[in-house]
């Protein structure tokens, strides 16, 4: 019952969940607090069982025979040194130069981050990854890092998966101690899609290296290196390592194309060296870079900055392998790639397949490609648990060189097109997310950016408006939030700044702010905020990690906690029962702390009643349980 007056509650429905329901609403809070948390996970699977997951209903549903994913086996004890060993006993500094004193190509796997946020819409929950965990540490130490962390996978955990993305941090950095993990940080917009107040920043940063991030791959949306330096002083402040990056856009073999040539990132890259970086990412996240260009910058790159090169791109395209050689034979220090099994299309170039392809040269990576294969093999029935969320893209696209949307962006905008009743229209979306580009200045695309020239390009299709009349000073245009916002300057500055035409009719003469938003942004009282939210969670004890959630996402961290308080930790159930409940006759386990697992067995489940109501019949830990809950259905 508890469940239905939630959900059926107006401020709930009305998508104003926020801290007033728990204000206004004490007595659910005190029921849903005194429950323990086998009933509240069990009040998760009926819930589920009988109504559905609202985020897998009429999709694709995994085979009913696909077994849960097993995970190679590891030997206890045996924990080989990597490259985390290194940073711990010598510093951030000797991890830089101890990647340009390599000869083998160093490879990043994106799997637990960049993969699954480009090809299952950021979906794969902690479990999954932290049951391989341990195989990577044991098998696979020549990595240079595991990227698991940062982009869009921080207020995803929170929001659809219904798990604290900092357990999934001190989980991994726990399983893999000679590992160094990697995060993608948007620099002063942290993991989010604004610019946040400097110290806000300088607490996640703090936060983030403290519960376990080894590397930072710190980027503008606009690369601006100005707008970069709070983030990388933080990191450099915490010890760990700084990736200053660049984002490539453009093409610098196409001299139409002049914004974006060889001699601007070669400037950028020198910028982001004077400002601390210890490694110069290269971020191509569109997957723009073509094989040639990549062999003239990586030779600049290393030529003209005394930094290690990390180069990160997708395979969009389909000739992503082509640049990564290209990349390798210039020099470049180290490289992304996603496990076969989620790698290609949007993803990252396959790892596996790179693996072999250096053999016996000069580049050879020196990783087991046996060890590849049987982690694959994991990640393969990892992802046959997830056809939910597949985007369906079926082959290369080489129109990615016409709209030069980001991997993570391109199947969300074509999904997002398809609900707004647009999908005949996706190549008259294409060419208009191209135009939109060219009418803010030709602007680096990447979060949050690129969510701007697609929310823009979206609204020109829907509205049948072409860049002449959106242009003209005579067509009355309502922009969209995310665009004001821009040309305030709220996400900072382009290089060159914005055209003037544009800015003005935006802002209908309103004069941007071309300062560096965090300039004029008061810093947060961590404190009080600290105190007002452990108030509004009846007294609940705000740790560090649970602050910087909220700093970020306000809205988000309340209803994940709300939700937390009524079906406790369903991150340990399995994945398929956490999307689709259980069959009657089935049976499960979920260790909701180590040592302390729930044997579940789904009995029965009910007629619903003359209240709407469904008796579920379980037994947990050999005893028998009923609860109800509504049928919404
Ligand atoms: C979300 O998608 O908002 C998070 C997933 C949890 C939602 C729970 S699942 C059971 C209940 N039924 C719903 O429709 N919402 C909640
Ligand atoms: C993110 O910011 O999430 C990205 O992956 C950008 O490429
Ligand atoms: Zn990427």
């Amino acid at each position: 019952a508890f469940v239905e007056n939630l959900l059926k509650h107006p401020t709930f429905l009305s998508n104003e969940y926020t801290t007033k329901f728990i204000d206004e609403t004490p007595d659910l809070f005190q029921f849903a607090k005194r429950k323990d948390r086998g009933t509240k996970v069990l009040t998760y699977i009926a819930d589920i069982t009988v109504n559905g997951h609202p985020e897998t209903e009429g999709r694709a549903k995994p085979a009913a025979d696909l077994k849960e994913p097993r995970a190679p086996k590891v030997e206890p004890g045996n924990m080989p040194y990597g490259t985390r060993n290194l940073l711990e006993q010598k510093g951030a500094q000797a991890v830089a130069d101890w990647m340009k004193a390599q000869r083998q190509l160093l490879l990043t796997d994106t799997t637990m981050r960049d993969g699954h946020q480009s090809l299952l819409a950021t979906r794969m929950r902690s479990i999954d990854m932290i049951k391989v965990a341990p195989a990577y540490a044991q098998h696979l130490n020549q990595l240079f890092s595991v990227e698991c962390w940062g982009g869009a996978t921080f207020d995803v955990a929170y929001r659809f998966l219904q798990e604290c993305p900092w357990q999934r941090l001190r989980d991994l950095r726990e399983a893999m101690p000679n590992l160094m993990t990697q995060m993608l940080l948007r620099a002063s917009n942290g993991v989010g899609y604004t610019n946040y107040p400097d110290n806000v920043v300088q607490e996640f940063v703090r936060q983030a290296a403290e519960t376990g991030v080894d590397v930072f791959r710190v980027f503008d949306s606009l690369n601006w290196v100005e707008n970069m330096r709070v983030a990388m002083d933080a990191v450099v402040d915490s010890g760990k390592i700084c990736e200053g990056t660049i984002c490539y856009t453009g093409d610098i073999l196409d001299p139409n194309r002049s914004k974006y040539d060889l001699k601007y990132y070669v400037g950028m890259a020198k910028e982001l060296e004077a400002a601390g970086a210890h490694i110069l990412g290269l971020k191509d996240m569109a997957g723009l870079l073509k094989p040639a260009a990549a062999r003239q910058l990586v030779k600049a790159l290393k030529e003209e900055v005394g930094l290690p090169v990390h180069f990160h791109t997708h395979d969009t395209s389909g000739v992503a392998g082509a640049t990564i050689l290209a990349a390798a034979d210039a020099g470049v220090d180290a490289v992304d790639a996603a496990m076969d099994a989620f790698s290609g299309g949007t993803s990252q170039p396959c790892l596996g397949s790179i693996v072999e392809a250096l053999r016996n040269t000069d580049r050879d990576t020196g990783i087991d490609i046996s060890k590849v294969r049987e982690i694959s093999g994991y990640w393969e029935q990892v992802r046959g648990q997830y056809v939910a969320f597949e985007s369906g893209l079926q082959a290369p696209a080489s129109e990615v060189y016409l709209h030069e949307m980001p991997g993570g962006q391109f199947t969300n905008l074509k999904a997002q097109a398809r609900s707004l009743g647009l999908e005949e229209k996706w190549a008259d979306v294409a060419q208009t997310y191209a135009d939109v580009n060219q009418m803010f200045g030709d602007i680096v695309k990447v979060t949050p950016s690129s969510k701007v020239v697609g929310d823009m390009a979206l609204m020109m299709v829907s509205q049948g408006l072409s860049r002449a009349e959106v242009e003209d000073p005579k067509t009355d245009v309502a922009f969209p939030d995310s665009v004001v916002d821009m040309m305030r300057g709220n996400l900072g500055q382009p290089p060159g700044g914005f055209p003037e035409g544009i800015v003005s009719k935006v802002l209908k003469g309103d004069a941007p702010n071309t300062a560096r938003p965090g300039a004029h942004l008061e810093p947060v009282d961590l404190e009080a905020v600290r105190a007002d939210l452990s108030k509004e969670l009846e007294g609940f004890k705000v740790d560090n990690e649970d602050l910087n959630g909220y700093l970020m996402y306000p809205k988000v961290f309340l209803d994940y906690m709300g939700r937390h308080r009524t079906y406790g930790p369903v991150r340990t159930l399995p994945t398929r029962t956490f999307f689709y409940g259980m069959e009657p006759g089935e049976q499960i386990s979920a260790e909701i702390d180590p040592g302390k697992t729930l044997e579940i067995r789904l009995q029965a489940i009910g007629e619903t009643d003359d209240k709407g109501e469904v008796k579920v019949f379980f037994e947990l830990n050999g005893q028998p349980r009923v609860i109800r809950v509504p049928n919404r259905l």
